[in-house]
This record gives structure tokens, sequence and C-alpha cells, in this order.
């Protein structure tokens, strides 16, 4: 009853070790090899919220009845004869709960399948849990969310209850899309006026807000201990109203124009091939790299309908050769495989529709050919910003809408563009625009539950080549699995689209 679904999971139920593992008020975590104890305090965190328990933490081996973290080489589940980075091993017996793993961040995640087997009224006197065995690892190193905290702002405390929600999921990269036409939300120090003009106000005049660099670093780390990497994306050279709207001399004209509320896109541009907007590429990129511990920055580069071609690709050649120098992996959405000379192993991200139209697909390739491989952000199934239903207040249609559970799961990364497959595919990623969407409940309504089923695609085995993708995607099967996960949502607030394919846990009611 886990999700993503692991790559194996046994009930003991059967077996003569099938009694449970009942934690008792004297149970510690013991912790063996480099890492095990942060994440020991996590999971202490985690049980502490949730149950009301708070184990001690031991460095010695563990005792019966108690919860052993174990990280060492070999420890992982072996696939080749190797470990698997993010995998891991969880036992549940009577005698104990084990989980081994090669890596911290393994460890993380089958902590989080831990919690997911703890009952989620867990709060009373005694705590069992089921008798199981797993053996579990991803299918892609990078399973993605994206939030865009330029059209609507989200403060760094909401960012974190998000991090918290997509942990549980094992997704490990968070994509933040900073800058838009609607509002520039990072500090730079060298060119201070993004945020202080570009920063003050959001969709439909919504409040503005930016992260200091400070602020940014601290949200970094936190969700570097809860092993995500954060992704900043700087999006140019289009979608940039709010920097020119802090600069006049960033615009082709030279004249500043007014902030945008609005939600119109391909509007803007900034003035390509000039001095000072190579100055203001360099700075913004040296800044944030420098704030960024992850391997990636994202340059953006989607719908730059007023740049011409040919300025387009020259601009994201160069900016993303300033990325590289900065010793980052740059990231592009699809369209930047227009453009020649980019950077080796430069990172293409799909939005196009799981059946490519136009060249989509053939720009998806372009970074392949470059080296690089590429993330799949289908926007007909994996937009979180896109309807529900028809009618629904909240969200776009645009994206062959309304987008239901079902499209959202029934799919595969490696069916969509012709000779694109897994060896080349970084991973999944699905982006939560904020147009429509006006706070963080909001938010989780339009990511859950259909971010549990992209991250399940992104995690779990992939079907054979010759099977259909519903051969490992039973929607029946998912839903049960999610009525379960709802009532850990419930425990911990996280709000979530009530969709029909789904007999969610009764709401809670006064009593
Ligand atoms: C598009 C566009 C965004 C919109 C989003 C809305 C990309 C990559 N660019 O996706 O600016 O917010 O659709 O669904």
């Amino acid at each position: 009853m886990v999700v993503p679904r692991p790559v194996r999971l046994e009930s003991s139920g059967d077996s003569s070790d099938s009694a449970p593992f009942i934690l008792s008020p004297s149970a510690r975590i013991s912790v063996a090899g480099a890492g095990a104890d942060a994440v020991a305090r996590l999971l202490r965190a985690e049980l502490a919220s949730d149950c009301g328990r708070e184990p001690v933490i031991v460095d010695e081996p563990p005792a019966f009845g108690d919860i052993a973290i174990v990280i060492a080489p070999g420890e992982g589940p072996h696939e080749d004869g190797s470990d698997s980075a993010e995998g891991y091993t969880l036992e549940v017996a009577a005698e104990g709960v084990r989980i081994g793993a090669a890596t911290p961040a393994g460890a993380f995640w089958g902590v989080q399948t831990l919690r997911q087997l703890v009952p989620a009224s867990c709060g009373g006197d005694v705590l069992t849990i089921e008798a199981v065995r797993v053996h579990d690892h991803p299918r892609y190193a990078y399973r993605g969310a994206m939030l865009d905290v330029a059209r609507h702002f989200f403060t760094p405390a909401e960012v974190k209850r998000l991090i918290d929600a997509i942990a549980l999921l094992k997704v490990n990269h968070l994509h933040l899309h900073l800058t838009d036409d609607q509002g520039w939300r990072i500090h730079i120090e060298s060119w201070p006026e993004l945020t202080r003009v570009g920063g003050s106000t959001g969709s439909d005049g919504s409040r503005g807000g930016f992260y200091t660099q400070a602020e940014f670093r601290e949200l970094v780390a936190y969700a570097a201990e809860r092993h995500i990497t954060v992704v900043p994306e700087l999006d140019m050279p289009g979608h940039t109203n709010a920097a020119l709207a802090s600069y006049p001399e960033l615009n082709p004209d030279g004249v500043a124009p007014a902030l945008y509320t609005g939600a119109n896109v391909g509007f803007s541009t900034l003035q390509t091939a000039d001095a000072t907007t190579e100055r203001f590429v360099r700075d913004v990129v040296r800044e944030v790299a420098a704030l960024t511990p992850g391997p990636y920055l994202h340059l953006g580069g989607d719908e730059c309908l007023s740049t011409t071609e040919a300025d387009f690709a020259r601009f994201m050649r160069d900016a993303a050769r300033v990325v590289a120098e900065n010793g980052k992996i740059a990231i592009g959405w699809h369209e930047v495989g227009k453009a020649d000379g980019l950077p080796a192993g430069m990172v293409g991200q799909y939005w196009d529709f799981t059946t490519p139209r136009g060249r989509a697909d053939e720009l998806a390739l372009a970074f392949v050919r470059g080296g690089g491989s590429v993330i799949m952000s289908p926007s007909d199934v994996a937009y979180l910003d896109i309807v529900y239903e028809e009618g629904d207040p909240i969200g776009q249609d645009w994206a062959d809408g309304p987008t239901s559970l079902r499209d959202a799961y029934v799919w595969d990364p490696a069916r969509i563009v012709p000779g694109l497959g897994d060896a080349h595919i970084l991973g999944v990623e699905a982006p939560l625009w904020t147009e429509t969407v006006t706070s963080i409940e909001e938010a989780e309504e339009m990511a859950f539950p259909r971010l549990a089923a992209v991250a399940e695609i992104g995690w779990s085995a992939a079907p054979a080549d010759t099977d259909p993708v519903e051969s490992v995607r039973d929607v029946t099967e998912f839903a049960e699995r999610l009525a379960k996960l709802a009532e850990h949502w419930d425990a911990a607030g996280t709000q979530y689209r009530r969709v029909p394919e789904v007999s969610w846990p009764e709401p809670a009611r006064w009593s």
C-alpha cells in the first residue's frame, strides 16, 4: 500500500514470521554508517509529528524492537551487482524494523516508505506495523515537481510545506520558476531593482514578494536535508516583463514597460546581442549559481515569440555557456533545441503533448545529439495547472484539458518521442503554473493526487517493451493505494482534490 509502488513489496502475512512489529515506548533508532544519524533525526521528527513518538537515537547495534538504519556499500538493493544510488531495503518484522541503503538518500526514501506503512492514526498507545519486506529503487534519477512562484508568490514557509509533501512521494527535485512577466522573485545584489520593482506585484495584482539570498539558501538547505535538489529557473529572453520594467536598458527600445499582472505569454523580450544584457545575464547567473549547491540552473527559453529565431538561438547558446562557465548544467525548455553550439550535456525539458506536434520531437532529440538528456513534462498529462474537470474555477484547459487522475497516470515517458528511450531520459517533472492558483492550499489541491501519479511514473518499474502501459498502471489498484496515502495527507493537513476515481477516506468531522 505504498505510493510510488515499490519494485518489490512482499507482505510476510502468511509466513511464520508474520507477527507485526510493535513500536514500544522503549524502542530506539539504531544507526550505523555515515549519514545514518541525519536520516534518523528526520525519522524521529516525522514519528513525533505523525504519531507523538520520539525514540532515542543510538549509535549501537539494534536490540529487539528497535528500528535500525544501516548505510554501507552493499546495503542497497542490488541491480546487476551494483548498489542503486537511491535504492533501499526495508524489513518490518516482530523483532524490529531495518532499513538498509548504500547512501543517505536511499535510507531517506526507505523512511518515506516506512512512514506510509505506519497507520495514519498512530497517536494511540499501541503502534503496530504490518510485517513486510521491501526491495526498491527508482527508474529515473530525476523526479521533479515545479512551482511557479513568479505568477503568484509563495513564502518560504509555504514552499517548505510543499517540500515536505513531495518528499513523501520520493520526488527528489523541486524546480522553482523564479522569474516571469508577472514577477522577479530572487534578490540579485548587483541588480537590486529586479526585486524592488519587478518583485512588487504578481498575477491579477496579487501580493508581490521575493526571496532574499539568505532565505533562498535556507530553502535550498531545507530541501537538501530531505534529499531534494532545488532547480532555480531564470526564464529568458522572453517571459521577462518584470525585469524589463525594472531596468529600461534591458529593453529593445530602451523604455521600461509597466509592470504586468495579466495572463498573456510571448510578448516580452530582452534586448539580445547587447553588452548591457550580456552583463545582466552574467550577473544573474553568477549570483544564482553561487546560491545553488545542486548541479542544475534552468534558463527557460520557452515561448520567445517576440525574439527573432536567429537572435533567440544566439542568445540561448551564449547564456547556456555562461551557465556552464559557472559550473552548472543548463536546462532549457525544449524550444532551446533550436540553438546550435549549446554546451555539451545541456538538458532539455519537453513540454509538448504525449503525441508530439510540430518540431517538438526533433527539438527534444537535439539535446541528446548534444550529449545531454531530456526531462519529460508532457503538458497534456503532467501539467498540474490544467483543470481536473470542465468548469473548474481554478486552472487552465489549453493543454488538451481537462486532465483527470487517469490521464496523469496512464502514460509512459519512453513512449512519447520516437527514438527517445530511458537511456536518454533524465526523468519526469510535473509543473504547477500559478496564473490562476492563489494560495498554497489551492496549489496542493491542483498537485495532489496528480503529482502522486507522475511521481510513480518516475520511480516505479517501466512496462516491458511489448506490453501496454496499462500493464503496470492499473488505475483501480492505484486508487486503492491513494486512498491509504490520503489518510496521511489528512493527518498532515495536505490538501488534495477528491477526484471521483478514488474512494477517499471520510473527511474528518468535528465531534
Ligand atoms: C506554458 C508556458 C507557461 C504557462 C503554462 C501554463 C511553458 C513551458 N510555458 O508552459 O508560461 O504558465 O504553459 O500552463
